[in-house]
């Protein structure tokens, strides 16, 4: 995959997306990171499994994030597919928890996403949370999720990990060719047997092209294709997530957030200036690193305004100074 590693270099800058049923909540009237909810207000799984039920995204259009994407100066989406609820915004076979089987919306936002990229020539990347709040199988749980949630004591942790490859398996064979795979939360349990060699190698056997970064901030491991820093330039550490002094030869990617956080937040306006942002796409460009710059869409499926203003400041921004 050098190809993939040296148009990943080269990308500059993407649209990383935090979408899932706690949109519906929209932060719950807290300026926390939003998709959190479930964890910070814990919410047993019985109660949470009834938000599945409100989310319905009939103004979702895919045509229209893509070419606010291509308008931004963007090449790529990285978009949550499972997020630490564990709740799959795709036609999962292994598990009903997903949008298709539990919402009344009842259609895969990530494969109408995948043709539309397809389409306008922008890569699609898959987020994907190792970290499970959800499964009976994550077990022995680990720093997040726990008795809140009302899962029994009890679990058979290789036979997550299985049905974790098995989704990963679904998102590799069903969406054509994508950019790779997002991984994040291996953090939660820093000691666990991740059999990560194993999820690596399925992942390049099954689509040697697709790139694997993962968000463990620490050391890149074999068989990762880049190194991602979360809201941090490379070497730096003022947000605490940076557990590394290491920069890899890896390609590298900073990912920030809009405001204060990832999923859609109804109360948090510390939206950055788009000045400010631009500042930071230039200083991770200046460190060799792509920015992800997130969203999270609202649950109507449509991408808050402001941040739709934002990005086209920044897409002018760019036409006028960038080199591409
Ligand atoms: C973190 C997660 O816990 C956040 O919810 C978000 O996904 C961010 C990009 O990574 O580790």
């Amino acid at each position: 995959n050098l190809k993939n590693r040296e148009w990943f270099q080269d990308a500059k800058f993407g649209l990383f997306v935090h979408w899932g049923v706690y949109a519906v909540m929209a932060g719950g009237g807290d300026q926390g990171v939003a998709e959190w909810i479930m964890n910070q207000k814990q919410i047993p799984i019985e109660q949470y499994e009834k938000l599945p039920a409100f989310f319905n995204p009939t103004s979702f259009d895919p045509a229209e994030w893509v070419a606010i994407v291509k308008k931004a100066g963007m090449q790529y989406i990285t978009i949550t597919s499972k997020h630490h609820d564990g709740f799959a915004m795709y036609d999962s076979k292994v598990s009903d928890y997903n949008i298709v089987d539990q919402t009344p919306y009842g259609k895969d936002v990530l494969k109408q996403l995948k043709d539309e990229c397809d389409k306008q020539g922008i890569k699609l990347f898959f987020y994907y949370s190792q970290l499970d709040w959800h499964h009976p199988d994550y077990f022995p749980r680990g720093r997040t999720g726990k008795d809140f949630t009302g899962r029994p004591q009890s679990g058979d942790w290789n036979k997550y990990i299985d049905y974790m490859n098995t989704q990963l398996t679904e998102l590799l064979t069903n969406y054509g060719e994508i950019g790779g795979i997002w991984f994040d939360g291996m953090w939660d349990k820093p000691d666990a047997e991740w059999r990560l060699e194993e999820t690596y190698q399925l992942i390049h056997d099954l689509q040697p092209g697709a790139m694997i970064g993962s968000n463990h901030h620490i050391a890149p491991f074999p068989g990762e294709d880049f190194q991602m820093f979360e809201r941090d330039l490379p070497g730096e550490n003022t947000m605490g997530f940076n557990k590394t002094e290491t920069i890899s030869d890896l390609p590298l990617e900073m990912c920030e957030t809009m405001n204060g956080s990832w999923g859609f937040n109804l109360k948090d306006n510390n939206y950055k200036s788009s000045k400010q942002l631009i500042q930071t796409m230039v200083k991770a460009a200046g460190h060799g690193a792509n920015f992800l710059l997130n969203t999270g869409p609202m649950p109507n499926g449509k991408i808050q305004p402001e941040n739709v203003d934002t990005l086209m400041v920044m897409g002018r921004w760019l036409k006028q100074y960038g080199e591409a």
